[in-house]
């Protein structure tokens, strides 16, 4: 048995949107679900006792950060990651792949592995697939991620079909080195760019070995929604019914909602508390920048329609002051709401797929919350 398994509740009616239960070590998600992140092993100010109130029951962590500093062997010796960070939901590490693409420098791909520089200390490091599975079983997630590349956006066809094809070659080398799958399910990433062909092929080719979940990269890194939109529906539809699919890198609430309707179960991202600590957060009117003058005076929560700890109990006006005054609660706060936002999007959604009537769901959104373009 695979540690991890997809247990499929319902297949809506009118969109290719799915209810399921996600069994883990770690507890029973319900998906979809989003997927807050704790890159350095703690959810920016956040405690894991206010994450559990705020309902988030899986959080994904990454193994580039904690290779770098902590250092794994140190996770290892604390007795993992749940152990070191007291953290007892589940955790779903990312294989470093995208990280090493996007923040390292001078890195060197080969068909061995990937070159690199620290972004800390511009020290010289080099990963290669079996590595990436080395350092995840000794961080212990219960979801660990094949080592791939990221394209960039715009790509050739040419370079992306080869790079491609040694992400396959990758993931192939991945899984022969992942021993220990009752304790830890090893996820394989579909890559290929914007390019329908290469898309089809990477889906096919994962499919055919088999991992017990499948995630879709190469997303949200630039391209309009409309095409991230059209490379989901090329793909989603080629995987097992009765595995799950994880969106990487995508958490902005229009896009959860389109993932959702196009049969995505999963989703990460770091908008959420990111945009928190500069001061922004999502409401049901759309975005609000909490920070800005024209809130000084404002005695109303951040969202009217909030019952987050932050709306129920404090005020724009409040809010601004900690910002301007560079107090720490203000972050805390924002992130707080911006959480609960999401997790809260993602409980609607998952009712909207019990009723059948999430296609409705995604219109009132719109209307109310606004549309993004880009
Ligand atoms: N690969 C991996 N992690 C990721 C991505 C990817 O393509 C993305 C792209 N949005 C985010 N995180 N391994
Ligand atoms: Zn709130």
């Amino acid at each position: 048995m695979d540690a991890i398994s997809y247990e499929l509740i319902k297949k809506s009616n009118g969109c290719d949107a799915r209810l399921g239960k996600l069994h883990t070590p770690h507890g029973v998600i319900d998906t979809p679900v989003f997927m807050p992140v704790g890159t350095q092993a703690t959810v920016k100010a956040m405690s894991p006792d206010e994450l559990k109130d705020l309902g988030a029951h899986i959080i994904l962590s990454n193994t580039y950060h904690l290779y770098m500093r902590p250092g794994e062997k140190l996770v290892k010796k604390s007795g993992g990651l749940h152990k070191f960070m007291n953290w007892d939901r589940a955790i779903l590490t990312d294989s470093g792949g995208f990280q090493v693409f996007s923040l390292s420098n001078l890195r060197d791909i080969k068909e061995e592995g990937v070159t690199f520089k620290s972004h800390i200390d511009g020290s010289k490091h080099f990963i290669s697939p079996e590595k990436a599975i080395e350092i995840q079983n000794d961080l212990g997630a219960d979801i660990i991620m094949c080592f791939d590349e990221c394209l960039p956006y715009p790509v050739e066809h040419d370079y992306a079909s080869s790079s491609l094809n040694r992400t396959i070659r990758w993931a192939v080398r991945c899984k022969e080195t992942h021993k220990d799958t009752e304790r830890q399910s090893l996820f394989g990433i579909i890559q290929g760019g914007m390019f329908k062909d290469l898309r089809e092929r990477s889906a096919k080719e994962m499919v055919a070995l088999d991992f017990p979940g499948y995630s879709i990269g190469g997303l949200s890194i630039g391209e309009p929604k409309p095409i991230m939109y059209d490379v989901l529906d090329w793909t989603v539809h080629l995987l097992p019914d009765n595995k799950p699919r994880y969106l990487m890198g995508v958490g902005s609430p229009d896009c959860l909602i389109e993932g959702a309707i196009r049969g995505v179960d999963m989703f990460d991202c770091v908008l959420p508390t990111r945009i928190a600590r500069n001061g922004t957060v999502f409401t049901s009117q759309g975005k609000l920048v909490v920070r800005n003058a024209e809130y000084a005076e404002d005695l109303r929560p951040m969202d009217t329609e909030c019952d987050c700890y932050a709306c129920r109990n404090y005020s724009r006006a409040y809010i601004r002051h900690l910002f301007k005054a560079k107090e720490i609660l203000g972050a805390r706060l924002t992130t707080i709401h911006n959480l609960h936002f999401l997790i809260k999007l993602m409980e609607k959604i998952r009712q909207a797929i019990k009723d059948d009537n999430l296609l409705k769901l995604r219109d009132e959104f719109y209307a109310k919350y606004g549309y993004n373009r880009d």
